[in-house]
């Protein structure tokens, strides 16, 4: 659900000093109200109020924030606050973000657009947005200490550039780095091309995913800003599968995902049934010539890739980082390999020492996805993700890329799980299995 709740909030903390003068009342009146998303829900794309006409995209588990024409300029309003964010059913996050959200809402605007954008920190320390990508005045580039002073507890900056180029960028802070972005501050921005062009294609779906982690132990809310490498919360858009929407595509689609990575590692995305092309990164659309087709594209840390594909294949693809740890959730570190280790009688004697002491491991680590563990409160599970044949052994980043015949155009809705043609599905081998030949063996 949105709200207008922190606009009031906002006026109130100014209030005093507003009603006693006329210029604060017009201060006031400039800025727009900003809205507030208080769910994890993926929303529609939004359709654009006004100026030139685009295609919108859909952020999943994510939003697009509305914007507000003053003489030609869109304006935005972005509040930098603690937020808490669910990132599955049963486990939420103590984070900091925008607008009620990390992460902050998706702008759009189009090449060409003059764009005034009011931060207001609601933060306890002092913020600032980096455009990341765009042309713009040294200083809008939003660097503290560098281009501007942070922007203090309780006050609103002011950016203002004109979106010279179309393509995919991101917004983050670039103050108090290793926390602000430890804590979930980042946000998606997508620019529009103003008319037809070259390099970019029109697409049916067009959708957003921004790489993120955290380091959130077994229990606690709130990530650890220390942490450099060892996280233990892989997400997209602040979410973990199976938390995280399929991208739901009709087939013969065209499709474009925009995915960037503010991580601190790289992150191989996969793309199951389908070859795409990389069309773009945070530099701008991709020459035709270099363009390769690929089923896994590395994204580096700080870097944005666009894919596009024909979804000319029905079923449920998986869509998910390559790296396998990153398809984990809590747990997938520091557990030391049991595989062969018969474990029957080590239990008994380790339970006098460590009570709750568990037998894990010994056969893999799938049988972990299908055990009802005793897990702290607001905790994932390690793996967890259910699907039409059982546990799906997944979660972190990983989604579902669901193609179907009978999907509507620009209908995002679930679909539920592909119903295979008859014969289509990998099956048991019913006879008996010869007996091996090993040129090599004594047996
Ligand atoms: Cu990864």
């Amino acid at each position: 659900m949105r709200s207008r709740r922190d606009f009031f909030a906002f006026a109130g903390i100014a209030g005093g000093a507003l009603a006693a003068t006329s210029v604060a009342r017009a201060a006031l009146a400039r800025l727009p109200e900003p809205v507030i998303e208080t769910s994890a829900a993926t929303r529609p794309p939004l359709q654009p109020s006004a100026g030139r006409p685009y295609r919108p995209v859909v952020t999943l588990n994510g939003w697009t924030l509305p914007f507000r024409m003053n003489r030609g300029v869109k304006e935005f309003h972005l509040v930098a606050e603690p937020v808490v964010r669910e990132f599955a059913p049963g486990f939420k996050g103590n984070l900091w973000g925008y607008n009620g959200q990390s992460p902050g809402p998706t702008i759009e605007v189009v090449e060409g657009d003059k764009v005034r954008i009011f931060v207001t920190n609601n933060l306890p320390e002092m913020t600032s947005v980096h455009w990341h990508g765009q042309r713009l005045p040294s200083g809008m580039d939003g660097v503290t200490g560098l281009t501007q002073p942070g922007i203090p507890p309780g006050k609103t900056f002011v950016y203002e550039f004109m979106a010279r180029r179309p393509g995919t960028f991101m917004y983050h802070p670039h103050t108090d780095e290793m926390v602000q972005l430890a804590m979930g501050m980042m946000g998606f921005w997508v620019t529009h091309p103003r008319e037809k062009h070259p390099l970019i294609s029109e697409v049916d779906r067009d959708f957003c995913v921004l790489l993120n982690a955290f380091d959130i132990d077994p229990g606690s809310f709130t990530p650890k800003i220390m942490t450099m490498l060892d996280f233990n919360v892989w997400a997209w858009n602040s979410r973990v599968f199976p938390a995280i929407d399929p991208l739901v595509v009709r087939h013969m689609d065209k499709v474009r995902i925009r995915i960037g990575n503010l991580t601190m590692t790289n992150h191989p995305i996969h793309l199951h049934g389908h070859e795409f092309l990389v069309t773009g990164s945070d530099g701008g659309p991709t020459p035709i010539g270099t363009r390769t087709y690929e089923v896994t594209q590395d994204i580096a840390v700080g870097q944005m890739r666009q894919i596009e594909f024909l979804a000319d294949e029905e079923g449920d693809w998986a869509f998910h980082c390559h790296k396998s740890h990153h398809t984990m959730n809590a747990m997938g570190h520091d557990v030391p390999t049991m595989i062969g280790v018969d474990q029957s009688t080590l239990a008994g004697k380790i339970n006098k020492l460590i009570p709750d002491y568990m037998v894990m491991g010994e056969r893999g680590m799938k049988e972990m996805s299908e055990m009802e563990m005793p897990l702290p409160d607001n905790t994932i599970p390690m793996m967890t993700g259910f699907g039409p044949f059982g546990a799906l052994g997944m979660g972190g980043m990983f989604s579902v890329v669901k193609v179907r015949r009978g999907q509507k155009r620009d209908d995002y809705s679930d679909p539920g799980w592909f119903k295979h043609p008859p014969g289509s599905v990998a099956y048991e081998y019913q006879g008996t299995p010869p007996k091996p030949i090993r040129s090599h063996s004594d047996h």
